[in-house]
């Protein structure tokens, strides 16, 4: 089969846009993976409707009771990212600065060309048209997704933007990414060879191919694998794509104060994004660029793809009635019963018996590990709109973004970092963002309370070298009068470093109200070698406010005392961990060591705990 054997209403919708790169494309991907139909999509509600109905039809998805709830499962061990089988393709792997993630681009080519070829028999291939980032911005990267899932096609349409007229604009022009993914041979609807599944990313040519998987992560072209595309464009052209949220808050009266922030996962992404009295503009990738002398965002995506466990009306109140209400909802992984959907930690008793992930389940089944299954995946998700959620903020498709105030990195961290804390300059705050650490947690496979090392909350996407990625990200800063400030927060502080949790779930909006208030300079703070800390008297004022509670000066100097013999270990490990690179910038590595002096300097002064009023 090739272009020619498509019928004519498909072949007129490619012929709209003008464009020999996507026809040859679409041509090559249908010689390639051999499919019995093509079907073309514009942004029509009657194209997104016609992938709605597929995906049920070819059940990929099932129904609920809800309207417009659907069921999508994962094969078993197609839960997550595959890291180990997801790659670079390069020329030169030993120069490409990318580690094991990189292989030779001719031999990953015909390993992939293998497994694509005839991969699609006897289905149907959909050629999809998206837009990363709202339509008609500079921001924006129009993107071509072919696929034979139609749970994939559904769930792009649900998270990205509509991209047909995108394309129409780009009069000819190559500049867009394109993504090729299929499934593989299926039994169950689920897929077969998981050991034969591969994503491969082509730097040379900004496309990524992707085969023999279905988790979203892995398959949905637009999500993590376009991040690693944008990353190289970014530092190419001086602008930065990100693991970010966008949020904005406003406590000062006048406007809206928007923040991004960087949090690996676990560790209170969503939630900050969320927070009671914000506005969300996105929860997981942000692109953000320089116009008139000021950092702008936007949300690449329109919806969220967000770990369901532990959502309930308690915790994620809006997010909880925006999965309990009619509305376009995919769940995935998660336990039925009765077409009602289940989760660990929802809050409302779980049945015993139903169907998940693993097939027939009831309480107590082993796994093919032997160990008791769970009703829901760890992983297991959802997927919707953002502007099915109560506290959406409009500018979430303002072409020109939103005005970026402040960068936060957060990580899990139980002894060294305090609450939260501002950077004392641009180049420091870049160095706290690269020197992100979170702890495992019993969530993950391993050891529990192991560090790792995650720079920017980015380290799984970088296509580009560490040295490079924070070379551009200094460049970034200089290039402004007035760089955006930037954040430490950590909510996960133990009593001594083991006992219970320091804070309290919601306390994080104290720390957001607090930087909004630096931003629109209604406090005044205590500079430390780590950078600017709150105030007794601010915070006293802010948890009564917000959290109807007493906050005791006991709390804040446990809180917030300097644990200076703490820090200097995170640096030691830093400096370990940098000096296994060969591109690191010297003015990076001068900043590590200009922080470690200040720490060894405090220590020498005043001990190796300092309460915060040893600064006043
Ligand atoms: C993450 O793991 O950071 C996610 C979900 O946002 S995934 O699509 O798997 O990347
Ligand atoms: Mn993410």
């Amino acid at each position: 089969m090739s272009i020619m054997s498509i019928n004519q209403t498909n072949f007129k919708k490619l012929e709209e846009l003008n464009n020999e790169h996507v026809l040859k494309i679409v041509n090559w991907a249908i010689e390639l993976c051999k499919p019995a139909k093509v079907t073309v999509l514009t942004d029509s509600e009657e194209d997104a409707d016609y992938v709605r109905k597929l995906a049920l039809k070819n059940g990929k998805e099932t129904p609920l009771k809800t309207e417009g709830h659907t069921i999508h499962y994962d094969g078993y061990f197609d839960q997550a990212r595959d890291k180990e089988h997801t790659k670079y393709l390069v020329s030169d792997v030993e120069g490409s600065g990318l580690g094991n993630e990189a292989i030779l681009r001719d031999t990953g080519l015909k390993e992939m060309y293998s497994y694509l070829d005839g991969s699609m028999q006897g289905k149907e291939m959909l050629v999809l048209f998206y837009c990363l980032g709202p339509t008609n911005s500079k921001f924006s990267i129009p993107s071509l997704q072919i696929t034979d899932s139609a749970y994939v096609a559904h769930s792009e349409n649900i998270l990205y933007r509509p991209g047909f007229e995108e394309f129409k604009r780009l009069n000819g022009s190559k500049d867009f990414f394109y993504f090729i993914h299929s499934a593989g041979r299926l039994d169950n609807g689920v897929t077969v060879d998981v050991d034969k599944r591969r994503i491969y990313i082509d730097l040379e040519k900004n496309r990524v191919f992707s085969v023999n998987n279905q988790y979203a992560g892995n398959s949905v072209g637009l999500k993590k694998l376009a991040l690693r595309l944008a990353i190289q464009k970014a530092a190419q052209e001086d602008w930065l794509a990100e693991h970010m949220f966008v949020m904005g808050i406003n406590n000062s009266g006048n406007q809206l104060t928007y923040f991004t922030g960087a949090f690996p996962s676990a560790c209170g992404k969503t939630s900050t994004a969320m927070i009671p009295g914000g506005v969300i503009v996105g929860d997981d990738i942000a692109y953000l660029r320089i116009v008139d002398d000021q950092v702008r965002a936007v949300n690449v995506e329109r919806g969220m793809f967000g770990i369901i466990e532990d959502v309930s009306n308690a915790n994620d109140p809006v997010i909880y009635d925006a999965l309990t209400k009619p509305g376009e909802v995919i769940f995935s992984n998660v336990l039925v019963n009765d077409g009602v959907p289940y989760w660990t930690g929802m809050g409302v008793e779980i049945p015993k018996t139903g169907y998940n992930y693993a097939g027939d389940w009831y309480e107590g089944k082993k796994g093919p590990d032997g160990k008791e299954l769970p009703p829901s995946n760890k992983n297991s998700r959802y997927t919707l709109r953002i502007d099915e959620l109560s506290n959406a903020d409009p500018a979430l498709e303002d072409p020109n973004g939103v005005p970026v105030s402040g960068f936060i990195y957060g990580g899990r961290d139980s002894d060294t970092s305090v609450p939260v804390a501002e950077s004392l300059s641009w180049e420091q705050g870049v160095m706290i963002g690269a020197c992100l650490e979170s702890e495992t947690t019993a969530a993950t496979l391993g050891k529990q309370g192991v560090r790792k090392h995650n720079p920017m909350a980015n380290s799984d996407f970088l296509a580009i070298s560490l040295g490079t990625y924070i070379q551009n990200y200094l460049d970034f800063g200089k290039r402004l009068s007035n760089p955006p400030r930037v954040y430490a927060t950590n909510y996960f502080l133990k009593k001594n470093g083991t006992g219970s949790y320091l804070n309290e779930i919601l306390d994080k909006k104290v720390w957001i109200i607090w930087m909004e208030g630096r931003v629109n300079n209604k406090f005044d703070a205590i500079e430390t070698p780590i950078g600017l800390i709150p105030k007794y008297e601010d915070l006293q004022q802010l948890f009564k406010e917000h959290m109807q509670r007493e906050y005791t000066e006991a709390e804040y100097i446990e809180q917030f005392s300097i644990r200076v013999d703490k820090y200097l270990a995170k640096y030691a490990r830093m400096d370990a961990i940098f000096s296994k690179y060969d591109d690191i910038p010297v003015e990076f590595i001068n900043q590590l060591h200009s922080q470690k002096e200040l720490l060894e300097k405090a220590k020498a002064k005043y001990g190796a705990v300092i309460s915060p009023y040893e600064f006043l």
